[in-house]
């Protein structure tokens, strides 16, 4: 299947996975390169040096295109942005901020460049900004999330913007990726579904707690301080929700969180570990390689879509 962002990334088909912080490592980035998607390295909160690292394992696993996530309220974010041009990296998706004060290195550079958006108003800046595609996120996604639903928020900016639009936010199967090509995406990015792919080296227990869940089993914590995060229901939840809701300040909120997304994807803590997904959670029901699940995608959606 071909659309301008298939003929943009050099990939066989429409489907990106999301940047994850401490799951979207190289074994997983590499397995959806090598299944003919774009794979990404999603930098998180993770050092410079560590992100190079990564970006070298993945040319050793692979010669197709991947892509690294630079989330922009990392401290070495300014770090990341250059480790990224010095390893020729060729396509990167950023999230949580806008990266206009990177846009001009990285396209001297040759980069394409993804900014991962959750309204209209900045899709259109980084348009203006030479952006050569946006990622229109949803508020059904897993992690750090904008307010605008999935099925509101792409047909608008489709609307608002010349550049490709690639879906985001509650897409995990044909139907999903047929329904975003309906709405005027030409690709989508998918992270849950692949949080419990093979290849992704996120703890077993974390994996079950994502195919356990159901559509109604993820919460919103961090709304009130302005940092919505999905992730699903547990102790962690419970106990961040209590405090925020008696007012408790963001520094104490933030010393609960501290670290919760490694314990759960690392040490697989599903009690007091943050388990970023989203609601498509409830449609993930096993684990399957990167490439099987590209592959059932892709027959399904073109069946749909009769093409
Ligand atoms: O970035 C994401 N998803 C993420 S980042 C992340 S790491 C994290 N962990 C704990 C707390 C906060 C972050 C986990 N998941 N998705 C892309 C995305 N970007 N969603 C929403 C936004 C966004 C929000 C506001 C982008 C820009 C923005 O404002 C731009 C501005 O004007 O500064």
């Amino acid at each position: 299947m071909k659309t301008r962002i298939t003929e943009l990334l050099g990939i066989e088909y429409p489907i990106i996975q999301g940047g994850m912080a401490w799951v979207a490592e190289y074994h997983l980035a590499a397995a959806v390169s090598e299944a003919g998607g774009l794979g990404i390295i999603g930098a998180g909160g993770a050092p410079a040096s560590f992100v190079r690292e990564q970006i070298q394992k993945t040319k050793e696993l692979t010669q197709k295109p991947f892509g690294v996530n630079v989330m922009l309220m990392n401290p070495e974010a300014d770090d990341i942005a250059r480790v990224i041009v010095e390893e020729g990296v060729k396509v990167v998706t950023t999230g949580a901020g806008n990266p206009g004060k990177y846009m001009a290195m990285w396209k001297e550079a040759g980069i394409k460049v993804i900014p991962v958006v959750a309204s209209v108003g900045l899709a259109k800046m980084m348009e203006r900004a030479g952006a050569d595609a946006v990622v229109a996120e949803g508020t059904e996604s897993g992690g750090h999330i904008g307010a605008a639903t999935t099925m509101t928020l792409v047909p608008q900016v489709v609307d608002a913007v010349n550049i490709p639009v690639i879906a985001a936010g509650g897409i995990a199967d044909g139907r999903g990726f047929a329904a975003a090509i309906m709405l005027g995406a030409e690709a989508v990015q998918m992270g849950t579904r692949f949080v419990v792919a093979k290849e992704s080296i996120v703890h077993e227990n974390y994996k079950k707690k994502v195919i356990a869940a159901k559509d109604i089993d993820s919460e919103v914590t961090g709304m009130t301080h302005g940092h919505p995060v999905r992730q699903i229901r547990n102790n962690m939840t419970r106990e961040y929700l209590k405090l925020e809701k008696a007012g408790a300040p963001f520094e104490e909120l933030e010393h609960l969180t501290l670290g919760a997304l490694r314990k759960a994807v690392v040490e697989g803590d599903v009690v007091n570990g943050t388990l970023m997904a989203g609601q498509i959670a409830g449609l993930v029901k096993q684990e399957q390689t990167c490439a099987e699940m590209i592959q059932e995608i892709m027959q399904d959606a073109k069946k749909l879509l009769k093409i």
